[in-house]
Parts: structure tokens; C-alpha cells; sequence
């Protein structure tokens, strides 16, 4: 089934240089980008997006980290996307994530972690939406 999922790339890979390696790898690995964003989210964006994380206790850290600088917010589609894009990325913590993945290259610890995908419980359209009002 051909799918969209939302993709971020975070601000710790935006200001490490790494956009253009990332963008590269995403198009190699057979996605087509239907929407590409860099921007600078707000606060308020922030506590929508991270919303379902309210009651964990590095959401403060959450919402500053992502609102701290740039990042590119990517619309994404492949057959599968939502598993594929997260397969791409690698295990949340990039000390697991398996070799090759964006976040084992990229990522400096699990706060910092290069990049974020949609999950399969329903939240693609939600966090498309948010970023890309104007593709839905
Ligand atoms: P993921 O979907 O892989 O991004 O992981 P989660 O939805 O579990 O977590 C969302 C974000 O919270 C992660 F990208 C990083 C952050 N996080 C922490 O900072 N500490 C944790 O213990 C778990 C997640």
C-alpha cells in the first residue's frame, strides 16, 4: 500500500551539517518527497506536535530541543512508508540503533536524535496536517 508518513530532520543534524546527507539517503532509499519544509517551530506548534507526550518527563526538554534551531520537515511516500521511513531511522536510542540507520550515523543521544518519524498508531495524517496544511 502506498503510503505518506511525516518525517523531521531535527535541529542537532540540521546544525551539524548533515541536511543534505539525510535528503540524499531518503530519496536512494526509494521515497519520493511530496513536501519539504525548513523552518523554526514555535512553541505553540511544538506543544501540539509533542502533545501525546505531555505526561512523560523529558517533555520540557522535548519541546525546547525541537524549537531550538532550524529543522527540515519532510512529507514522505513509499509503499509502507510509515515502517519504512522508521526503519530507516533505527532505534529511538542510537546507542541500539543497527549499523547503517540515519540515527546510528547522525544521532548523538536519545534526546538528540537526528530525526523523527510518524509512528503506525494513526499519527502520520495528524502530524502532516500540522506541518503541511496546504498537501492535505
Ligand atoms: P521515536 O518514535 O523513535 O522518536 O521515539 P518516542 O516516540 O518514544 O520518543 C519521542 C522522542 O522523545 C524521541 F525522539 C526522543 C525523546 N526521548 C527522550 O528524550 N528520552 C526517552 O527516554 C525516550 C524518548
Amino acid at each position: 500500500m502506498i503510503q505518506r508518513t511525516f518525517g523531521l530532520i531535527k535541529p542537532d543534524a540540521v546544525a551539524a551539517g548533515h541536511t543534505g546527507a539525510i535528503i540524499s539517503r531518503i530519496e536512494k532509499e526509494g521515497f519520493k518527497i511530496v513536501g519539504m519544509k525548513k523552518m523554526k517551530i514555535s512553541r505553540a506548534q511544538a506543544e501540539v506536535f509533542y502533545g501525546v507526550h505531555k505526561a512523560r518527563p523529558f517533555y520540557e526538554e522535548l519541546v525546547s530541543f525541537i524549537t531550538s534551531g532550524p529543522v527540515v520537515a519532510l512529507a514522505l511516500e513509499k509503499e509502507n512508508a510509515i515502517q519504512a521511513w522508521r526503519d530507516l531511522m533505527g532505534a529511538t536510542n542510537p546507542a541500539q540503533a543497527a549499523e547503517g540507520t540515519l540515527r546510528k550515523l547522525f544521532a548523538k543521544s536519545i534526546g538528540e536524535n537526528a530525526v523523527h518519524g510518524s509512528d503506525p498508531a494513526e499519527t502520520a495524517p495528524f502530524e502532516i496536517v500540522l506541518f503541511f496544511p496546504e498537501i492535505c
